[in-house]
C-alpha cells in the first residue's frame, strides 16, 4: 500500500483535491481507499472507505462534555490519535494500492502536536508521501507566501515524508497564482517582492526566513492547480509519482 497524506491550512482545498486524486488513481486502474481523518467534516466530495467519524463522534462529544462546536472540535482532534489504530486497521483490511488520507483543517495536529508523526507513521504503508497545499486565496502577498512556506517545512520536519507542494484554487485568482509560482521558482524575485511590499522589522524577518529556506534548498517548488477546472492536476500527479518513488529509494 502507498499512502498519500493531503495536508494544508483550513479550507485550502484538501478534500476536493483528495477526491480528484481518487478519480485519477482509479482511472489508472489502481485500487484506491479514501480515508477521512477529519472528525468535524459534514459532507465529503468523495466516497469515503475508511472514516474517523465512525470512531470519533463530535455531536456526542458536545453533549457529553457540554462543549460548543469549537471546543468539541479541539477535543475530537485530540481523540483522533487515540483511535488511529482502529482507523489504520480498517485501511489495512481494505488493502488498497493507494490510501488517500484527507486530514483535518486543524493543521496544528501535523505541524505541532506530538500525535501528528504518530498518526502519519502508524499506517501500514510501504511508501508514504505528502501533498502540502498552499491556499491560492491566502497566498496573496509575498509575506504570506513565506509564512506558508515555513509552515510547509514545519510539517515536513515533523512528518519526514517526501512532499509535493500545490497551489490550489488557481481558477479563482489566476494572476496572483502566476506571481506566487514565479516566487517559488526564483528566490530573488520573492526577495524583490518582499522589499516592495513591506519595510522595517517585518521585511527583515521575512527576508531572513526566506534566506534560511533558500540556503537550505527548501524554497518549495509549487504546482499551480485547480480541482474545479482540472488545470495543473496532470503535473501534480507526475510530481507525486516522483515523490513516492523517492520514498522507495530511501527505503531501499
Ligand atoms: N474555485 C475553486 N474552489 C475550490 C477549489 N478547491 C476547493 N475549492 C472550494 O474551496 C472550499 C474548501 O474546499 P475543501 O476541499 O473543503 O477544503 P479543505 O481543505 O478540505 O477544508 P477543511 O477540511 O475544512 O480544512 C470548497 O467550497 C471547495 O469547493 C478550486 O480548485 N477552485
Ligand atoms: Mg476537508
Amino acid at each position: 500500500m502507498k499512502a498519500i497524506f493531503v495536508v494544508g491550512t483550513a479550507g485550502s482545498g484538501k478534500s476536493l483535491l483528495a477526491s480528484k486524486m481518487r478519480e485519477h488513481y482509479t482511472a489508472s486502474g489502481a485500487f484506491v481507499a479514501s480515508v477521512n481523518l477529519d472528525p468535524g467534516v459534514e459532507d465529503l466530495p468523495y466516497t469515503c472507505d475508511v472514516d474517523v467519524r465512525d470512531h470519533v463522534d463530535i455531536v456526542s462529544i458536545m453533549r457529553r462534555h457540554g462543549l460548543g462546536p469549537n471546543g468539541a472540535l479541539v477535543m475530537a482532534n485530540d481523540l483522533v490519535a487515540s483511535k488511529i489504530g482502529d482507523v489504520w486497521a480498517e485501511a489495512d483490511a481494505v488493502n488498497p494500492d493507494y490510501a488517500i488520507v484527507d486530514t483535518p483543517g486543524q493543521i496544528e495536529l501535523f505541524a505541532y502536536r506530538a500525535s501528528g508523526p504518530f498518526i502519519a507513521t502508524g499506517i501500514n504503508a510501504d511508501e508514504r508521501a505528502c501533498a502540502f497545499l498552499f491556499d491560492g486565496m491566502l497566498v496573496n502577498s509575498p509575506a504570506n507566501f513565506v509564512s506558508i512556506a515555513l509552515l510547509a517545512e514545519s510539517v515536513r520536519l515533523r512528518l519526514a515524508m517526501p512532499t509535493v507542494h500545490a497551489l490550489t484554487k488557481v481558477d479563482m485568482a489566476p494572476s496572483a497564482a502566476d506571481e506566487a509560482v514565479s516566487w517559488s521558482e526564483d528566490a530573488s524575485s520573492l526577495a524583490g517582492a518582499l522589499a516592495r511590499d513591506s519595510s522595517g522589522e517585518s521585511l527583515e524577518l521575512s527576508t531572513a526566513i526566506l534566506r534560511g529556506l533558500d540556503s537550505a534548498g527548501l524554497a518549495p517548488a509549487i504546482t499551480p492547480v485547480s480541482s474545479v477546472t482540472g488545470e495543473g492536476l496532470v503535473t501534480l500527479w507526475a510530481s507525486l509519482a516522483r515523490a513516492i518513488d523517492m520514498g522507495e529509494e530511501v527505503v531501499d
